[in-house]
């Protein structure tokens, strides 16, 4: 492994008691800054009859509320704000799928917090002072582009930042720039590899690609690094948490997700039961963010599913517990013919098949109360709609229709790509 550079050396590597105990002491403080500035968290508290006085040691973070995204809809815009409105400085929102959008509002020092962060983890992948960072995702209301800008100032780099879209100027800057890092929601790294693909083209400085805001496989990894010559990370982070690398990544020894424990406390809890399930096991992620002023999360209820892969200290010298990617969100998974699975095991077994593209669809159809599914994919010419039945049959139990289509024959999105459609009588959505 490539010797570590850290962003604050004492903090990452830690020992687990010193991350327990700085923990507890923020677990209490934030407890009471929510019960004792927002009216809404109080009378969570008080309708379990629970008072921050009351915890005590770390477990005892059970007594305390769970929230979820609803409590941050119901609160649109700045309902479970903490601080006077004149101490935020900015904002960020996700739409989310009904409508309501959910607001998380930032103070100079929750923008400092993103921003270490967000440093630690470039300095994770082996990014170094003044080196060229291109930052695709959107600045805006997304979160994306403005963390990946705040981290790189913060760690000293040269930002250059192109924002979504326009991936033909995008390889030119870059090769114009010299970039060496690049960030990308996981699509568009894969767009960016196929333009490069298409123009023949390389980009020789480009040594690190920090993606994510969407499940990554290990077939996709692969397929990036191999394509844009990059040791690829993957980044982890949520609107309701702070944003981008607020939840750390993965480091070079690609063991599993690097989360901030001095930032924020990890549980994972059954999806039925809401109790712990022991590491190892998947269940929801729910957090509880200790460091964060306008609006900190109190068991916060991800929806994502994962596991903890390991306490232990890592081959990279951190101490901070590490998480197996995302599979993907419980409100993610479909259920066919009694079969339940995740597009990302979908997207793993496609790419298994020699000649399949990056660019898939998952269709639902619906038609007079017969579910089915249909997996329309860009292939090379040589891979047929039965090649994909038969390797779906065998991942899935079940054969769904494939279809195959010329490469950039699928639609794209900018930002997030948009994998699983339904069909029904009133046609596709
Ligand atoms: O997607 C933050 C982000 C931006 C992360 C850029 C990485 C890169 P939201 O739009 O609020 O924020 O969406 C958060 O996206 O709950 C996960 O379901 C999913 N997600 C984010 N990162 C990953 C990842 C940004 N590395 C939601 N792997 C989260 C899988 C991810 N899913």
């Amino acid at each position: 492994m490539a010797t570590q550079i850290y962003q604050n050396k004492q903090a990452e590597t830690a020992s687990v008691d010193e991350l327990r105990s700085i923990q507890l002491k923020g677990l209490k403080h934030i407890a009471k800054h929510v019960y004792t500035q927002n009216t809404v968290f109080r009378k969570k508290f008080d309708a379990l009859g629970v008072s921050p006085d009351e915890i005590k040691n770390l477990d005892d973070i059970c007594k305390l509320p769970i929230m979820d995204k609803e409590d941050l809809r119901e609160n649109y815009p700045m309902g479970l704000s903490c601080v006077d409105s004149r101490d935020v400085v900015e904002m960020h929102m996700s739409s989310g799928s009904t409508g309501t959008p959910i607001v998380m509002p930032y103070t100079a020092g929750d923008l400092d917090q993103w921003a270490e962060c967000m440093a630690r983890c470039y300095r994770m992948a082996g990014a170094m002072m003044g080196d060229p960072v291109q930052i695709t995702p959107s600045f805006g209301l997304f979160n994306g582009g403005f963390g990946f800008y705040h981290g790189a100032r913060k760690a000293g780099l040269f930002v250059i930042p192109t924002g979504a879209g326009n991936t033909a100027r995008q390889v030119r800057l870059a090769r114009d720039f010299k970039t060496r890092v690049i960030t990308a929601v996981v699509s568009y790294g894969i767009r960016v590899m196929e333009i490069m693909d298409e123009e023949k083209s390389k980009l020789p400085d480009l040594k690190i690609g920090i993606f994510g805001a969407e499940t990554f496989t290990d077939g996709m990894k692969e397929k990036i690094q191999k394509g844009l010559g990059i040791e690829a990370f993957d980044i982890y982070g949520m609107t309701e948490t702070g944003g981008v690398g607020t939840l750390g990544m993965d480091c070079s020894a690609h063991k599993g997700l690097h989360v901030w424990e001095d930032h924020y406390i990890v549980e994972i809890l059954d999806r039925e039961t809401k109790q712990p399930v022991p590491d190892g096991q998947l269940g929801v992620l729910t957090i509880t963010s200790l460091t964060r002023k306008a609006l900190p999360v109190i068991r916060f209820w991800t929806g994502d599913l994962t596991y903890v892969v390991s306490r232990e200290k890592c081959s990279c010298g951190r101490t901070h517990v590490r998480l197996a990617p995302i599979t993907g969100r419980t409100d993610d998974m479909l259920i066919i013919k009694g079969v339940n699975f995740f597009p990302k095991q979908v997207e793993q077994a496609l790419l298994a098949i020699p000649g399949v593209k990056n660019n898939y669809q998952i269709i639902i159809e619906e038609i007079h109360g017969v579910k089915d599914v249909r997996i329309n994919v860009e292939a090379e010419p040589n891979v047929t709609g039965y090649m994909v039945e038969k390797q779906l049959k065998e991942v899935l139990g079940f054969s769904p229709k494939g279809d195959v289509f010329k490469p950039g024959e699928l639609p794209r999105q900018e930002g997030k790509a948009k994998r699983v459609f339904y069909k029904d009588e009133n046609g596709l959505h």
